[in-house]
């Protein structure tokens, strides 16, 4: 299993806040929706607690000390396999790196794998035949380590953006340097807790799972299904995958709306599943947001927007703009020979008392 450390140095936080935009307000988030909220049960603490926002960043974190070094250069040339680019997320990570290395003057070379684990790794054995200075991936499954630690054995510093991979086959400054993540365990927490303030602690819940087998799949499943544990009238009534994609979500809510009619919530691991089920749920005769509340993680523009009309509860941040963070960690790692084996990024939480303030500069 990956480890789980969170740690983000004072100045790479720095960097993170920054292209956020803002502070981290997300514990902040305080009463949302004040129209729609049923009284909270009194055996669900978390139906009247406020946004329990990012887990203290840890100073323990080890440093990459036995991966690939990288030469100190005035310029790099690297490459970037992306593992889709069927959503708005993927959109702005790819952007955002190459906005961060057009900046700074490096060649990228960025592969789509269009969603195929197989295309992933047939893309990353190509860039290793190309032998960039640096690697980085955002693998689709943990599955990838495989193909990650062959980069790494061929000498090249490997950069793992926003999922990881088996750490049992490629551990973390070994068998790549390190992995840029969001804390995904806090993520479907914190879903947990704005679903509980949403619903007062009381609901059937379908749950639509992200990618099987992808990092942010199994943590966000784990974070959320452990929180709910604190209230016994919210349960999960189903769970499936809708692979990350709005038309899986729609899909996979239009089935389950028919076996379970009784449902009155849904978390989604992603925004664009979120989307899906709430057109889902408005084809099947049913208010989104008032009979079926909806919660979700990206912080998406149409996330954004349907926070606004009520039809999307809140929506947990998962920052894509990993550009400003991953190339300086590059560039740290070059100077320095060494860099924290986790980054963990710091999240806000978007609902209806701070989307206005967000939606302007929403991807
Ligand atoms: O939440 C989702 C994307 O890996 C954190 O992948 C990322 C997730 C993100 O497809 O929308």
């Amino acid at each position: 299993m990956p480890i789980r450390t969170t740690a983000v140095p004072a100045g790479l936080l720095a960097v993170a806040l920054a292209i956020a935009g803002c502070s981290n307000d997300a514990t902040a988030a305080g009463p949302v929706d004040a129209r729609a909220r049923p009284p909270a049960a009194p055996d669900c603490p978390p139906a009247s607690a406020p946004d329990p926002g990012n887990a203290k960043p840890r100073d323990d974190v080890p440093m990459a000390t036995a991966a690939p070094k990288l030469p100190r250069k005035a310029t790099y040339r690297i490459a970037f396999s992306q593992n889709a680019s069927n959503n708005p997320w993927r959109l702005a990570e790819t952007a955002s790196m190459r906005a961060e290395a057009r900046r700074l003057g490096y060649r990228l070379t960025v592969t789509d794998a269009n969603n195929q684990q197989a295309k992933q790794i047939q893309d990353i054995k190509g860039l290793i035949a190309q032998h960039p200075d640096a690697l980085f991936v955002a693998p689709i499954t943990e599955q990838l380590g495989n193909v990650v630690a062959e980069a790494t054995a061929a000498g090249i510093p490997v950069f793992l953006l926003d999922r990881d991979v088996d750490t049992s086959v490629a551990p973390p400054g070994k068998g790549y340097v390190t992995a840029l993540l969001s804390d995904f365990v806090r993520q479907g927490r914190r879903a947990a807790w704005a679903l509980a303030r949403a619903t007062g602690g009381r609901a059937k819940i379908i749950e639509l799972e992200g990618t099987t087998g992808a990092s942010p799949a199994i943590d966000r499943k784990k974070g959320f299904d452990a929180a709910i544990t604190a209230c016994p009238g919210m349960k999960v009534v189903v769970s499936q995958s809708g692979d990350f994609s709005r038309a899986g979500g729609q899909a996979v809510t239009e089935t389950l709306l028919q076996s379970h009619p009784d449902v009155t919530a849904v978390y989604a691991h992603n925004d664009e599943m979120a989307l899906g089920a709430i057109a889902a749920i408005r084809e099947a005769g049913k208010v989104p947001g008032r009979d079926v509340k909806v919660v979700s993680i990206d912080g998406s523009h149409d996330a954004l927007t349907a926070v606004q009309a009520g039809e999307l509860y809140a929506t947990v941040e998962s920052n894509p703009r990993f550009g400003p963070v991953a190339l300086p960690t590059l560039r740290q790692y070059a100077e320095r020979g060494r860099v924290p084996v986790r980054r963990t990024l710091q999240d806000r939480l978007f609902d209806a008392s701070n989307v206005a303030r967000f939606i302007g500069r929403s991807y």
